[in-house]
């Protein structure tokens, strides 16, 4: 019997794997899908010029029908999305806990495609939605395919698979008139929300700015659920997985997300893509939160419920590797539409623990490929193909592409030499941990799951001011959009349950009253026979207690590796003073863009020639981070609309400016108030303070000013 194959250079044994079906069409000819080659592929075939066209143009025929079956079915959530193929690379090895060969052997480099995505929106629309963000990570592995599909947000809307389908309904465009795409400001949603209080952990995330990430490569990734990890002697040990941004985490403002979602659409799409071929290749660390088996009860919630997290007071992150994403697809329907994941793809050492949200996971993901890819083969896609060996009984079915040989597809048998051989363990066979589980069957749920407000509390008590402003606002901004007030009243009082005066603050913007109690509508808690008045808390005090890493603030990395810099110019720009900063900010890892009113080409006040990349009909200060307006800017430029719009817009956001020489005269042209101290406004000033003005993050401080016209 062969043991497993153990490769050591596994960068490219995917992309080898997938050279197997790629082809480019270079100094080839034009042929229909059965090789022949065609002659004219502009013209049917008719009787004469003019006539009718011929039934028998099989080339015109092949063509049609292609294109009339291109399109197949979405996926039902996280339809819109982009992906990047990269490696993943273990630190140390971690066989005191797993016996995954990922997670033990350090020379290994395992070929992964990311695939992350929004979850509400089609297939087309924005990518600058208020949602969760799907994070979903395929491992190549020696032992086979690894998934990891996992989510921006650390917890989940509903303890239960019973709820997803309602839960989805709800938050899609409402049924009537299939309104709004791709966001969660309407009525149903609320509704829904508000008789489900356990959903208000993952609400009060997805309303704070992490629900508007300002790149995918600056996002979290959580796998949520407890799983387990078995080492080689059989031992089980719980965890949850991290991923960690090395760029840290950042978002947008909700302004600039509406803007974007006009601007640019494919905002995040663009971004992964134009990173990846520049060469700025987007990495993680990998992060296991490890809890003893005798340690499953420690806690105050209980470690199967996905609307908790493991705060990382009570258990530290361990962070055992880097995945780096280093390559774009070649083709976006055969790689990105259809890669199928499945949390319930894992390989020895890693297995399921019981939280019933996994539990259903685990049916739903073939299910759904069955109609979406047409067929159970959809594991021969190459996308989706092992690189380790596959070998079975399973046969047929529609599109099969392997070629299977011999006599026999059964076991046993004796006729084929009894293969293909089942595995013993030590032969990487895989065996399910043995729990041990003696209960009733019962449909219900326990006791442990029934504390939905001290997590969200939690939260809550750990955002810094603006995110918790930001947070209050996208409350009441959404509520906003909901027609019925029994809705709005029945989320303030959940929230009132939380924190009375975030509830207090969003009441007030929505102009409603907090109800003392609610009622529910007849049968609406969780079983029918269950005591209805399940929201009343245990315990409505605010309690103090705040976890570090829950504020984004925390996971800023202080630095503008990749960040986007517009800089203002025109015909005359003051070239010394332009390149000192471009060569400055460039030399931080920033990315410079020159604007100027016309395309094409700028001359310096040297002569130089410069390519314009943005020009004032196409420009918009949303796509960047900062903003400088140059020394020695013409008069068109000064007193011009977009130039002015472009700086106002940039201080609105709470983005950093510079202002170079003449260029205060443009600042001097807007709305912007001079007269206040702003770290984030530098006149005349070095590069080198522009920089670190960039990195400090946004001065938020400027929301509470007037509002500057943007
Ligand atoms: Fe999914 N989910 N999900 N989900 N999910 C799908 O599978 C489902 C859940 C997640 O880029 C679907 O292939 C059920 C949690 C991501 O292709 C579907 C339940 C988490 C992606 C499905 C959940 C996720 C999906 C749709 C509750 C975070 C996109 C297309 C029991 C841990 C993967 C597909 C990609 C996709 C079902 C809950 C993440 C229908 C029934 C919790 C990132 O099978």
């Amino acid at each position: 019997m062969k043991p497993q194959k153990k490769n050591k250079n596994q960068d490219n044994l995917k992309t080898k794997d997938l050279s197997k079906n790629t082809q480019s069409p270079d100094k080839e000819f034009l042929t229909t899908n059965q090789g022949v080659r065609i002659n004219d592929n502009n013209n049917s075939l008719k009787s004469g010029e003019r006539g009718p066209s011929l039934l028998e143009d099989f080339i015109l025929r092949e063509k049609i029908t292609h294109f009339d079956h291109e399109r197949i079915p979405e996926r039902i959530v996280h339809a819109r999305g982009s992906a990047a193929h990269g490696i993943f690379q273990l630190y140390e090895s971690q066989e005191q806990f797993t016996k995954a060969g990922i997670f033990t052997d350090t020379s290994r480099t395992t070929p992964v495609f990311v695939r992350f995505s929004t979850v509400a929106g089609s297939r087309g629309s924005t990518d600058l939605a208020r949602d969760v963000r799907g994070f979903a990570v395929k491992f190549y592995t020696d032992e086979g395919v690894f998934d990891l599909v996992g989510n921006n947000i650390p917890v989940f809307s509903i303890q239960d698979a019973m709820k997803f389908p309602d839960f989805i309904h709800a938050v899609k465009p409402e049924q009537d008139h299939e309104m709004p795409q791709a966001a969660s400001a309407h009525d149903t949603f609320w509704d829904f929300v508000s008789l489900v209080p356990e959903t208000m952990h993952m609400v009060s995330w997805v309303m704070s700015d992490r629900g508007i990430p300002k790149s995918y490569r600056m996002m979290e990734g959580f796998g949520i659920h407890t799983f387990r990890l078995i080492n080689q002697k059989g031992d089980s040990h719980f965890v949850k997985f991290h991923w960690k941004p090395v760029l840290g985490v950042h978002a947008v403002a909700w302004d600039e997300a509406q803007k974007i979602s006009g601007k640019d659409p494919d905002f995040h799409r663009r971004d992964l893509w134009e990173n990846i071929d520049q060469g700025n290749f987007p990495e993680w660390e990998l992060g296991l939160q490890i809890v003893p088996e005798a340690d499953e009860f420690k806690f105050d919630f209980d470690l199967l419920d996905p609307t908790k997290i493991i705060p990382e007071e009570l258990v530290p992150v361990r962070i055992i590797g880097k995945m780096t994403l280093n390559r774009n697809p070649d083709n976006f329907f055969a790689e990105t539409e259809q890669v199928a994941f499945h949390p319930g793809h894992i390989v020895p050492g890693i297995d399921f623990s019981n939280d019933p949200l996994l539990q259903g996971r685990l049916f739903s993901y073939t299910d759904t490929q069955l109609s979406r890819l047409g067929s159970p083969n959809f594991h021969e896609i190459p996308i989706n193909r092992s690189v380790a060996p596959v070998h079975n009984n399973q046969r047929d079915a529609h599109m099969r592409m392997t070629i299977n040989k011999g006599k026999t597809n059964y076991h046993p048998n004796s006729l084929g030499g009894g293969c293909p051989y089942q595995a013993m363990i030590k032969d990487g066979g895989f065996s399910s941990f043995p729990e041990r589980v003696d209960a009733e069957k019962i449909r219900g749920r326990s006791k442990s799951f029934s504390d939905h407000f001290s997590q969200p509390r939690l939260f809550m008590n750990s955002l810094s001011k603006h995110e918790k402003r930001h947070m209050v606002d996208a409350y009441a901004f959404e509520l906003s959009k909901v027609n019925h007030d029994h809705i709005k009243e029945r989320v303030c009082y959940n929230l009132s349950m939380i924190d009375k005066d975030v509830a207090k603050q969003v009441a007030d913007k929505l102009g409603i009253t907090i109800p003392k109690k609610v009622e529910l509508p007849l049968n609406q808690n969780i079983g029918a026979d269950e005591d209805p008045v399940r929201n009343e808390p245990k315990d409505a005090n605010h309690v103090t207690e705040s976890s570090k890493v829950l504020s984004m603030e925390a996971h800023n990395k202080g630095d503008i590796k990749t960040r986007v810099v517009g800089m203002i110019c025109s015909n005359g720009v003051r070239e010394d003073s332009l390149m000192a900063y471009k060569n400055t900010l460039e030399s931080q890892g920033a990315t410079v863009k020159i604007i100027a009113p016309k395309g094409g080409k700028i001359k310096t006040d040297q002569g130089t020639a410069l390519k314009v990349d943005e020009n004032f009909l196409t420009v918009t200060s949303v796509i960047f981070e900062a903003m400088v307006a140059c020394d020695g800017l013409d008069k068109e430029v000064l007193e011009h609309q977009v130039a002015k719009h472009l700086l106002q817009e940039t201080y609105k956001h709470c983005k950093a400016i510079a202002i170079l020489g003449n260029g205060v005269e443009l600042l001097n042209n807007t709305q912007i108030p001079t007269n206040k101290k702003d770290p984030a406004l530098l006149v005349n000033d070095e590069a080198k303070a522009f920089v670190k003005a960039i990195a400090a993050g946004r001065n938020w401080q400027r929301e509470l000013e007037p509002v500057v016209p943007a």
